[in-house]
């Protein structure tokens, strides 16, 4: 069980809180599953309900990484969700369900600061459009995305310098770590081991891992924590009939640092507000375009343009291209 005081709570937290502590714990959902959602007070973890008054708003009502206000009763089996606190910041995506395939937003997880975005370089090797996709959906989500290359172990010296060369021309403001799962010294060129990721991840703070099956997200967790808390490779991640077992979402404290929330299988996430993401990606473009000439700049051909003056052009082909979200 994690330590209550590894939890990361906050001083608005606790404000937000107050006006339970009489009858309630505060808690943080530390595991989704089928199941009813696992909530940590500090005294112990909890399966829990929903409170009544509660359970009739949408969906997405809580997501592992949620603060709430418990209600322990005696005589009841479980817990009680008596309310979510307010969210610092909330990982979505848009989910549709039914024959009618409604469009039904889904948090996956809720008070994260850091998205470890993860793309493995073997096979097809970077996938640049989904890159800076999840970038623009991370940064929307106003948590902080770092670039997460693995297996750079399995591919040629020079698909790692490439890769790192075109995320600095993409996107010079997003730290970019390649891992290799082999000792220190026998890493390649400018490649690390997952201890790396740490520098992102103080204690009390809570990160995502986004990236598509496979890619190494259970290896790296396992080898930031020390001992293995994920299973890994596709093998057990499938039942004997080849379905995906591991839905659950759930949060693991890496020692001497913050949390860790691995979300099986999860791709990518459909840029829900892009205007924010964009704006937050891409810092520079909306200030040199105060000082382009014409007001209504296009950043295209018109002259005076201090953003094509200034930005390169495959970054800037990247931010028109997703401002018209055609990327
Ligand atoms: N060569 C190499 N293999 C890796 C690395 N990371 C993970 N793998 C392998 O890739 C497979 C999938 O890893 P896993 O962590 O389960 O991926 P996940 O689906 O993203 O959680 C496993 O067989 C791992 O052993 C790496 O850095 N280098
Ligand atoms: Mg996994
Ligand atoms: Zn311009």
């Amino acid at each position: 069980m994690i330590d209550f005081d590894q939890l990361g709570c906050t001083s608005s937290v606790r404000k937000a809180f107050k006006p339970y502590e009489k009858s309630c714990t505060l808690g943080r959902v530390v595991s989704l599953d089928r199941g009813y959602p696992l909530v940590n007070n500090g005294a112990g973890e909890f399966r829990a309900e929903l409170a009544t008054t509660i359970k009739k708003r949408d969906d997405s009502i809580v997501a592992v990484g949620d603060w709430v206000a418990l209600r322990l009763e005696s005589g009841h089996e479980k817990a009680i969700i008596q309310e979510v606190l307010p969210r610092a910041t909330e990982i979505a995506r848009i989910k549709r369900v039914g024959r009618e395939k409604q469009v039904r937003r889904q948090v996956l997880a809720a008070n994260v600061d850091v998205v470890f975005i993860c793309q493995s370089l073997t096979g097809s090797g970077l996938d640049e459009r989904l890159l800076m996709r999840q970038m623009v959906a991370v940064c929307g989500c106003k948590a902080t995305p770092v670039f997460v290359l693995t297996k750079c172990d399995d591919v040629e010296q020079t698909v790692v310098n490439d890769a790192r060369e075109r995320c600095a021309e993409l996107a010079p403001n997003i730290a970019l770590v390649c891992l290799a799962q082999v000792p220190a010294d026998a890493c390649p060129e400018g490649v690390q081991t997952p201890k790396a990721l740490r520098q992102f991840l103080p204690a009390g703070s809570t990160a995502l891992l986004l990236g598509e099956s496979g890619v190494g997200k259970s290896t790296l967790t396992n080898a930031l924590v020390g001992e293995e808390v994920f299973a890994t490779g596709s093998v057990r991640e499938r039942d004997d009939k080849g379905r995906h077992t591991t839905v659950a979402r759930r949060m693991v404290q890496v020692p001497g640092a913050g949390l860790l929330i691995d979300a099986p299988g999860l791709r990518t996430m459909q840029i829900l507000d892009l205007e924010t993401g964009l704006s937050r990606a891409f810092p520079e473009i909306g200030e040199y375009a105060q000082q382009c000439r014409f007001a209504n700049c296009s950043h295209t051909s018109e002259p005076g343009c201090e953003v094509r003056e200034h930005v390169l052009p495959d970054r800037l082909n990247v931010y028109l291209h997703l401002s018209e979200n055609r990327l």
